[in-house]
């Protein structure tokens, strides 16, 4: 941890990641490999949605791209880039992404990890030049190297995580990551094409004064969902929501306060994937020094043990204090 924040001004991610390894669970550089195979993948989708209008304009004019195809939609774009590097930089055996049923083997059968993405979260964000995500989730296999990936490979459950984090696609393209050594924060500075750490440690304020969630759900919400959102609208609370998961994550990461996707008649179990969008948002919060719950009851996200892969969780996160007072409310 001392190491983290003495980093000095204009560290990139490869010289951070250099300085950091002796902080990963086996250190032997493969872990390294991939969290850099994530950051291209960012960057070439990060080069892909800033130029996504001008690709509309181009359009317009009756151009294609330069191989002649069609413009394809933004998230299967990011789908084909991150599974490409995985592929191509060797350490993922195998990718599981919110694009595809099925795990997606790379051909990397002495790779020892795996790899769980949702390539490009926040689609109704996509068309309209609204803040986007990446996030992904990181596994030692269990399975025998040398063979296929395995199902239980990625059902190990959170506390199996060896990293995870997301990728902002915001006013500026952030990659922000964990290794269970505290949380990492980059910003990509375009025209060198490098990322540069820009938040060293960053831990999340024990309260703040943000609720994050969907309104138009509130008939749906539990009785205690909709208590504790009276209580925050009382104390004059603002509501913030993108609708972009990792866009309303990060505000309440920086600034403090909490994000609610609860059960709803329609989703009892939320609309969230449990394996590569809460399980390493929870992972990241955690060593940032807040929360992630699934409910009152239900217990920490990181502890829930996942059977199948799109599986859905409620998710509440954020603040430590305010995930603390929601879970303290009366469910009956
Ligand atoms: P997606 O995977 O189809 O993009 O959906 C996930 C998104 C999250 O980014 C966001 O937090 C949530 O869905 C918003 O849902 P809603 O529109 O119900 O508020
Ligand atoms: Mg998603």
């Amino acid at each position: 941890l001392e190491d983290t924040i003495a980093q000095p001004v204009g560290t990139t991610l490869e010289r951070y990641i250099m300085r950091t390894q002796s902080e990963f669970p086996y250190a032997t550089g493969e872990l390294s490999q991939l969290l850099r195979d994530i950051a291209l993948a960012g960057k070439i989708v990060s080069r892909e949605i800033n130029r996504a209008g001008l690709a509309e304009v181009a359009g317009a004019f009756g151009q294609q791209n330069v191989q002649g195809e069609q413009q394809q939609k933004l998230d299967v774009v990011a789908n084909i880039r991150f599974i490409r590097a995985l592929t191509n930089g060797g350490q993922a055996c195998a990718v599981l992404s919110e694009e595809e049923d099925e795990i997606v083997h790379t051909g990397n059968v002495q790779g020892k990890y795996v790899v769980a993405i949702d390539p490009l979260d926040g689609s109704s964000n996509i068309d309209v030049n609204v803040s986007i995500g990446t996030i992904f989730s990181i596994y030692r296999r269990v399975s025998p190297y040398g063979a296929p990936a395995t199902e239980a490979d990625f059902l190990q459950g959170g506390r199996r995580q060896v990293a995870a984090g997301y990728i902002l696609y915001g006013s500026s393209t952030m990659l922000v990551y964990t290794t269970g050594h505290g949380v990492a924060g980059f910003t990509y500075e375009s025209s060198l094409g490098e990322f540069f750490l820009s938040h060293p440690r960053m831990l999340i304020p024990e309260t703040g004064s943000i609720f994050s969630c969907n309104e138009g759900n509130w008939h749906d919400y539990p009785e205690y969902v909709r208590d504790y959102l009276s209580r925050c609208k009382e104390r004059r609370c603002s509501g913030r929501y993108v609708g972009s998961l990792v866009a309303d994550y990060h505000r309440n990461l920086l600034v403090g306060g909490i994000y609610l996707y609860p059960p709803t008649q329609k989703n009892p179990d939320g609309k969230l994937r449990l394996l590569y969008e809460s399980f390493p948002l929870a992972f990241v919060i955690e060593q940032a020094g807040g929360r992630a719950e699934a409910g009152p009851g239900l217990g920490r996200v990181m502890d829930l043990m996942p059977t199948h892969f799109h599986q859905r969780t409620p998710l509440f996160t954020g603040s430590y204090s305010l995930v603390d007072e929601l879970l303290g409310m009366e469910t009956t």
